[in-house]
Formats: structure tokens, C-alpha cells, sequence
């Protein structure tokens, strides 16, 4: 990695605990990514991003503020980005998913908190992650509890808006959604000092539906037999694009699929064409937590979908671009985001027509439900989705878990044991 000490040191850091942090992701990312056999060439700026993972976007960032620009810290995929880049502000995901940054969530945070919330505290008030130094906005949403609470604390630390993001999905959700956006784009011009007109509106809705067909162009490739792409460089690609610039995103997600295009057509593929093929379901995988890939890939088996924030939830369903005025594009935004099927929504039974939906369309041969250990909603909702997968004779397993490597041995018996079961 180039060096960016000084940097990280105008970012006010705490460098010798951020040090520990590098010392150990380089031989984590090599021993579980670079190992791997018949990996595209497309990969190689993917992992690029992640050989400078805190200093190359990161510095990206820091030049924006130079020339004047803001940057808005997100933690959900029901913020809207197009309004912050139709305001000229860069929107980055910000989600913890490493264990290195729990214990400083820990100390102020109940135990019984997710592990995703609790690395997100950490890593801003152990000040170990340039991407939580950099915002000059945090923006947060009401999804969780957990989260709802964490935002207090985190908004002693960084000026902070809070989107109320709708339970229920009534008409009357919708338009309540609505005043959210506006009140979010009355937010953002205020702190950047630019106008969203319907012009830089239209242009920020078809900037993030670029970035939102190119990774559904990718996920398209992961349907093929046997498939081009092996899922732990899938999920790879989804994290880096929660904070990625959203050009690029779509520039190199499309070089990437139409080599997997071209693998397709050669029926090249990562894995054997009879390897058990299996869709991830459930809380979201920030990057560096790619544990449940791992643990199904050195299996011999296939990941070919993430029924998740990282994964589908974060790209399907585009906004509706003809929109002329800025209602008529806050409606589009809106709809669009309503669509998103989170445990937060009660009913959501179209989180569960989803997955049957996509067990079919990515041919899987069975599904593992992971749920982040203390998120309650995710973990309740599973009853109805192991229900709904029984009737449709699709095998399924539930897994709680968090990020560090305490079940790792166990987690291992477990997956091994329902592809084995899977393989008969
Ligand atoms: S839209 S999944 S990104 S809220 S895992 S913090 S829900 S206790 S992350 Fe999420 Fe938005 Fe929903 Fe997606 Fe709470 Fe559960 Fe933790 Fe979670």
C-alpha cells in the first residue's frame, strides 16, 4: 500500500491501532480471495481497492472537500443517493464488518447489539477507519432499534440526519416517504450549498441506475452453468460498490460480466458444473465479512446469490427515469425504494416471494438464512421463511452468527453437513 500516514493522521486517527488493522487484513483478503483458482481478469481492480482499501478511495474523498465538495457517511440502502450526487456531495456506505472494530462498539453499546452496529460505532470512536472520519454528514435511517439508538450516540460525534424510513407499505408509507426525500434534498442543499433542480436530479437517478444495471448485469452471469464467478468475488464487488464512485461502479462491474459473458459462452467456470449451487440470504455482509462464503466455497460448493443488502436488495428495481418535475421524481425515488424488501417492513411478504423467486431464477439448490446474532428482525422473520421454502421443497438451514471466528469450526460441521445432505 502506498503510504498515507499523514493523511490518516489529518484525519485525526489513532495510527497505532489502525496499524494492527493493516498488519492483518492484507493476509485475510490473500489467503481467502487471491487463493482462489480461475478467477477473472476483471478482478484485478477489485482487488486493487482492497490493497489500498484506506487510502485510495479514501484520499478520493479528501480532494472532493479540497475542491469544495461534501461527503455524506450512509448505512443503509434506503438512503437515496441520487439526491446527495444530484447536489454535487459524494454518498459513501459506511457499514462495520469486521470484528477488529466490535470491542470499541462494546464499550458503549449494549452486548446483546448487532455486530454490524456495534463495528460502526467502534470503528468512529475507536477512530480506526478513514471512511468514518471523512463525513461531513452521517445520514441514518429508523430501520432497527439498535440502529436508531446507535445514531444518538454516533450525532455527538458528526452532524447527523436521521431518514424515518416507513414499517408498512400502504399508499400512505409512500407519500410519508416522500416528505422524507424532500425534507433530505432541503438537508443536502443546505450542507453543500447546491440546488437540486429537476435537471440534477434526473441526472443523479440515472447515474445510480447505471450502477444499479451493471451489477444486475453481473448477477445475471451468476445464473449460468457451471457459473463464471465465484461468490465470495461477487459479494466483493457489491461492498466495494456501497462507496465506490458510482461511474466507475458501473464501468467496472460491466467489463467485469461481459468476461463472465464470454466465460458463458465457452461454458468456462469457476466451479464444476455439478457443484451445488446456494443463495445466502438475510442481514447484510459489509466488507471484510465474507465468513459464510468462505465456509461454502472451500466446501466445494457454489454461492451463485445473496438475497441481501450486499447482493440483490442493493441493485434490483430501478428508478423511473421520465419524471419531469421534482415531484414527480421524489414519487419515482419513492416507489423505487419502497420496493426494497427489509425485516424491517411488517408484513414483508415480499422478502419470502423473493427468495422462492430467485431460488428459481439462479437454480439453487438450497438456501442458507444468516442472521447477524441480536438482530431481532431478521432472526423472526426466518420462521416464516423456512416455512415458506418447506413448502416448496427447497432445503434450507438458519445460521446465527457474528463476525468473529469463535464458530468458525462449528459453523463449518453445520454447512458441511447440509451440502453433503444437498449432494445426495
Ligand atoms: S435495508 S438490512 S441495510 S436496515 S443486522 S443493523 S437490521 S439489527 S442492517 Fe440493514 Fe438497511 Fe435493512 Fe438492509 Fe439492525 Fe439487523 Fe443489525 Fe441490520
Amino acid at each position: 500500500m502506498a503510504d498515507y500516514r499523514q493523511m490518516w493522521a489529518d484525519l485525526n486517527m489513532d495510527l497505532e491501532k489502525h496499524d494492527v488493522l493493516c498488519e492483518v487484513l492484507p493476509e485475510a483478503f490473500g489467503g481467502v480471495f487471491l487463493s482462489q483458482e480461475k478467477r477473472p481478469e476483471g478482478m484485478d481492480f477489485y482487488d486493487f481497492v482492497v490493497s489500498e482499501i484506506h487510502g485510495v478511495r479514501p484520499s478520493e474523498l479528501i480532494e472532493h472537500q479540497k475542491q469544495g465538495g461534501k461527503v455524506f457517511g450512509t448505512f443503509c440502502v434506503y438512503v437515496p443517493d441520487e439526491v446527495v450526487f444530484a447536489a454535487g456531495g459524494i454518498a459513501a456506505g459506511l457499514c462495520g464488518g469486521s470484528q477488529f472494530w466490535v470491542p470499541g462498539g462494546e464499550k458503549v453499546l449494549p452486548i446483546n447489539t448487532c455486530a454490524l452496529i456495534k463495528a460502526s460505532v467502534g470503528a468512529r470512536l475507536d477512530k480506526t477507519c478513514p471512511f468514518f472520519q471523512i463525513p461531513d454528514m452521517y445520514v441514518g435511517e429508523t430501520t432497527c432499534d439498535g440502529k436508531k439508538k446507535a445514531w444518538e450516540i454516533l450525532a455527538g460525534e458528526v452532524p447527523f440526519h436521521v431518514i424515518d424510513i416507513p414499517q408498512m407499505k400502504r399508499d400512505k408509507d409512500i407519500a410519508a416517504f416522500e416528505g422524507e426525500i424532500m425534507e433530505f434534498i432541503q438537508i443536502v442543499e443546505k450542507v453543500t450549498g447546491n440546488k437540486v433542480t429537476p435537471e440534477k436530479l434526473g441526472q443523479g437517478i440515472k447515474l445510480i441506475n447505471e450502477k444499479r444495471r451493471a451489477l444486475q448485469r453481473l448477477y445475471n452471469a451468476r445464473k449460468a452453468t457451471p457459473v463464471p464467478i465465484s461468490g465470495k468475488d461477487a459479494l466483493l464487488v457489491t461492498q466495494i460498490a456501497f462507496y465506490d464512485d458510482p461511474a466507475r461502479c458501473a464501468q467496472m462491474a460491466n467489463r467485469l460480466a461481459e468476461e463472465l459473458e464470454q466465460r458463458i459462452s465457452q461454458q468456462e467456470g469457476v466451479f464444476p458444473a455439478d457443484a451445488v449451487r446456494i443463495m445466502v440470504s438475510g442481514t447484510p455482509m459489509a466488507i471484510p465479512n465474507w465468513k459464510i462464503h468462505h465456509l461454502v466455497e472451500t466446501a466445494g460448493a457454489a454461492v451463485v446469490v445473496e438475497e441481501a443488502c450486499t447482493g440483490t436488495r442493493y441493485f434490483e428495481n430501478l428508478v423511473d427515469e421520465s419524471g419531469q418535475t421534482l415531484e414527480e421524481q421524489v414519487r419515482a425515488l419513492a416507489e423505487r425504494y419502497m420496493k426494497t424488501n427489509c425485516a424491517c417492513f411488517t408484513p414483508n411478504p415480499g422478502r419470502i416471494d423473493d427468495i422462492i423467486r430467485m431460488a428459481k431464477e439462479y437454480k439453487v439448490d438450497g438456501i442458507i438464512d444468516v442472521n447477524l446474532q441480536f438482530c431481532n428482525l431478521y432472526s423472526t422473520e426466518s420462521y416464516l421463511v423456512k416455512q415458506a421454502l418447506a413448502e416448496q421443497n427447497l432445503p434450507s438451514i438458519h445460521i446465527e452468527t457474528d463476525y468473529s471466528e469463535q464458530d468458525y469450526e462449528q459453523l463449518r460441521t453445520r454447512i458441511e453437513a447440509f451440502l453433503e445432505m444437498l449432494r445426495k
